[in-house]
């Protein structure tokens, strides 16, 4: 595993910041949007888009890339705040974000935007995705990595637990779910609703490799990534403890911020709280 130097963690701290900035103004533009679940995936986004994933935003369907998929595609704010500052499109497209003519809709589309590799909303379908596309480059002794962001509401249906036994069952050590597990879904704490604990010794029984991270600690997500290719025969499943609405007081941990937009007043503190930060 290589080493990161300080300057790179303080870069993708930065970006993970002008992440969550994006966020709140495009979701505030359009009047529609999900920040809780945006704001907790900035890290763990931040490292993917501009450490991790071998992509090529010039030429998005480069046959060697790395292929990501949003499942929680809600959160679709943060990762086209991503994507644009990384070049896969240019930033003012952020602000016809839903528009019926704009390539970027409410939910990941992956016809209409370069770069979005599965059409995503229903919750549950991107960790099997992920792992037949995990399959697929084994079956084609291609070397590309496969990445699946997803929920821990999302984690309760039963579909992710069909893909968990087959990605077991190949082998595909090259498939890496990582859980943004801030605990809260869109009504409520996901323990009250319906708890996915003992989740670490759920994933082992499935015989995944299992990672148990603070997502919001770009170091952690950095080096639990890395570890992954170490694993020969395992998927891993990066389990990172976030918090949902991070970064925005008034956000933070609470189920009422999981798809509302801001009043003018809110708006105006979630980014003096944002700014503050850096
Ligand atoms: C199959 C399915 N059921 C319900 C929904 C409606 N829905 C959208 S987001 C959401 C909550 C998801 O919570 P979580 O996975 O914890 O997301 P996060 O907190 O990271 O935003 C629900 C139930 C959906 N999109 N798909």
């Amino acid at each position: 595993m290589n080493y990161v130097r300080e300057e790179k963690i303080i870069e993708l701290d930065e970006i993970a910041r002008l992440l969550r900035i994006d966020s709140i103004k495009m979701i505030y533009k359009r009047g529609s949007g999900h920040p809780g679940g945006s704001l907790s995936a900035a890290e763990i986004i931040s490292v993917l888009f501009f450490h991790k994933l071998k992509i090529d935003p010039g030429n998005p369907k480069w046959e060697g890339r790395d292929r990501f998929f949003l499942s929680k595609g809600h959160a679709s704010a943060v990762l086209y705040a991503a994507m644009a500052r990384r070049g896969f499109f240019p930033m003012e497209d952020l602000d016809r974000w839903g528009e019926l003519d704009c390539h970027l809709q409410g939910h990941p589309d992956r016809v209409k935007t370069p770069g979005i590799e599965m059409s995503a909303g229903p919750l549950g379908h991107g960790i099997a995705v992920g792992a037949g596309n995990a399959m697929a480059a084994k079956t084609k002794k291609q070397d590309y990595r496969t990445y699946v962001l997803m929920g821990d509401g999302e984690m309760q249906a039963g579909i992710v637990w069909e893909a968990a036994t087959a990605a077991s069952k190949f082998h595909l050590n090259n498939l890496t779910v990582i859980l943004d597990y801030n605990d809260v879904q869109l009504d409520g704490p996901v323990h009250e609703i319906m708890p996915l604990e003992p989740l670490a010794d759920r994933w082992k029984a499935f015989n995944w490799h299992v990672v148990e991270i603070n997502g919001h600690n770009t170091r952690q997500v950095i080096e639990a990534l890395d570890l992954t290719s170490e694993i020969h025969s395992q998927p891993t499943i990066i389990i990172a403890h976030t918090t949902k609405g991070k970064g925005v007081s008034y956000m933070e941990n609470d189920s009422k911020w999981h798809g509302a937009v801001p009043k003018p007043d809110q708006y105006e503190q979630a980014l003096t709280e944002l700014m503050k930060e850096g």
